[in-house]
């Protein structure tokens, strides 16, 4: 049977079903081949001297890496001259990017944290891009980046697609557009990305969770709790033995959960309380929640549903509990919902 290539996949969904708008389809494969470069300028590492700091911090006072500025320009380069985009906002910049004068606009807006995981960028460790595409609402005042952040605030149920690429062991790219969600494989040598996973499914229950430990004296009272039984073990109220993993990079902690199972937590701490959590909702938080709740699991913020929030700022951060939905329900109801 001939392979199934993303480029085929959004076809099928653009012209044999209608999910799909042939601009969304374009922006797709156009992000689709910013993460191969980005997925080559990784590979290369020290070869290519991409590693290390790039000697700037972001919006949010984080020391930005090589690999986090080179990112962030792939994307944007690939993205601004296609005529699909109003405007597009990235975890590396204060502001909105405005598409240039010189090309079209289109109306879609594209939101991205261009490398997740900066601690494991440098230790060859997997790291990855998250997207989300919302549509910029009509009448949006687009005349100044200061203007255009009201047009990204929007609830997260208003994804018209999400994705995200792991730069593991193999590239692969999981993609939602609202119909389930697929995973590719880069062929390194064809240079394209193959289907290889259709209709990916969280299995409700688990064994298995992953949640930075080292906070554990920060955490709300129902985070606590949950822990605390998991770590009880088949003893326990929850009657079976846990086992802990953590990357440490959202997207490979995601996929690992994707694949098999399991809960990811970044809960609201007393260490990120004033700030509204650690992860970002625009360009993390949604576009996972988004995935996992197609792949039938859920995602809270513990006292709500990640994709009901209702932004008030761009660079805003929120609690993130997803993956199996027996568990996530749980958590949720231990914090009195
Ligand atoms: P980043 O976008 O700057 O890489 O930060 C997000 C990352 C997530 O990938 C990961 O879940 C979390 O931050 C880890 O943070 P910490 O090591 O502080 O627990
Ligand atoms: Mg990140």
């Amino acid at each position: 049977m001939a392979l199934r290539t993303l480029a085929r996949y959004l076809t099928e969904e653009q012209r044999d079903k209608g999910v799909i708008t042939t601009d969304l389809k374009f922006l797709i494969e156009i992000v689709s081949r910013a993460c191969q470069s980005i997925s080559v300028a990784i590979g290369k590492g020290g070869l290519a001297g991409v590693l290390g700091e790039a000697g700037s911090d972001n919006v949010q006072g984080e020391a930005q890496k090589k690999l986090d500025v080179l990112s962030n320009d792939i994307l944007l380069d690939a993205n601004e001259w296609g005529g699909h985009l109003a405007a597009m906002a990235s975890e590396e910049m204060d502001l909105p990017h405005l598409v240039p004068h010189r090309f079209p606009k289109g109306e879609y807006l594209l939101t991205f944290d261009p490398l997740d995981g900066s601690s494991n960028i440098d230790v060859n460790v997997s790291i990855g891009t998250i997207f989300s595409v919302l549509k910029c609402p009509e009448g949006a005042d687009l005349s100044t980046p200061e203007a255009a952040e009201a047009a990204f605030l929007q609830p997260g149920t208003a994804q018209v697609a999400a994705g995200y690429a792991v730069y593991g062991p193999t590239t692969t790219l999981i993609l939602t557009v609202g119909d389930g969600v697929a995973v590719f494989t880069l062929d390194r040598e064809l240079g394209i990305f193959i289907l290889t996973q259709e209709k990916v499914q969280i299995p409700a229950d688990t064994k298995e969770f992953a949640i930075n430990m080292a906070n554990q004296r920060f955490w709300e009272a129902p985070v606590q709790r949950y822990v605390g039984e998991m770590q009880a073990g088949k003893e326990g109220p929850l009657g079976k033995d846990y086992n802990m993993r953590w990357v440490g990079s959202m997207v490979a902690d995601v996929h690992r959960i994707m694949t098999r199972g399991g809960i990811f937590m970044y809960p609201l701490d007393s260490k990120t309380k004033d700030q509204g959590g650690k992860l970002r909702l625009m360009y993390e938080a949604n576009p996972m929640a988004f995935l996992v709740e197609q792949a039938g699991g859920a995602a809270t913020t513990g006292r709500q549903r990640i994709l009901d929030i209702q932004p008030d700022k761009l660079h805003q951060r929120v609690p993130v509990i997803l993956g199996s939905r027996n568990e996530v329900e749980r958590v949720t109801a231990y914090h009195g919902i």
